[in-house]
């Protein structure tokens, strides 16, 4: 199971996310200090299949040397398969009841919500932690909702929701501020990392702020 350090900079990166090669995208980001490690292999020209196995095992590895969770975005099977840490699933993928008979209870779960509504039933399901967002703008996921801010997070907190809570969508280290201000534990990027010039040093960024 996470512990609550562990979400403080949770990096999601699928093939298409970056121009680079994943493995050398994500050990740069192990290296400049990643707490966590989503493996989203989802959209266009996303591996499938016996590809995108042994993608994930490949980036598995790296999280396991480097002693940082991974987590499978919404493929049950395959975070079986692997025996990753944990899996995190949409509003629209698997259902969380389906996903806890299927796992062991070590494994974390973690679903996206972005109204007190979902966040509720997402906790008395059994989530063990929360992906609210979009925080702000994005460009990286496809159907992507209008932004619900840190406001959104906020709400959760007033609302009495104690379990862990990661900001996501647009983040990166000029706004990250904002979002752990609201309550987060922690911010799930993709783009600001994946796609910056120097990933160590973007990733080494976004830590500074988040301390
Ligand atoms: N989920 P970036 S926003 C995967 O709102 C994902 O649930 C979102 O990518 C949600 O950090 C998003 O590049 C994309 O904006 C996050």
């Amino acid at each position: 199971m996470m512990n609550k350090q562990q979400y403080l900079l949770y990096f999601i990166m699928g093939s298409n996310n970056t121009d680079k090669n994943p493995e050398d995208a994500l050990r740069e980001a192990v290296q400049g200090g990643i707490t966590s490690f989503q493996f989203r292999e989802k959209g266009q020209y996303a591996e499938e299949g016996p590809a995108k196995k042994e993608l994930a095992g490949r980036l598995q590895k790296i999280c396991r040397e480097a002693g940082i969770p991974f987590i499978v975005n919404d493929d049950v099977d395959l975070a079986l398969e692997l025996g990753a840490d944990g899996i995190h699933a949409g509003q629209e993928d698997t259902p969380l009841v389906d996903i806890k008979k299927r796992c062991p209870s070590s494994m974390t779960i973690g679903v996206s919500a972005k109204t007190l509504e979902e966040a509720e039933q997402a906790v008395q399901d059994g989530a063990d932690y929360l992906g609210v967002g979009p925080m702000f703008a994005t460009s990286t996921k496809e159907d992507a909702e209008n932004p619900v801010g840190p406001g959104a997070i906020r709400l959760l907190r007033e609302s009495g929701l104690s379990v862990p809570i990661v900001g996501i969508g647009g983040i990166d280290a000029e706004n990250a501020a904002f979002v752990m201000e609201a309550g987060a534990d922690g911010v799930s990027v993709i783009s600001a990392v994946s796609r910056a010039d120097d990933i160590r040093q973007e990733a080494e960024r976004l830590r500074e702020v988040l301390r």
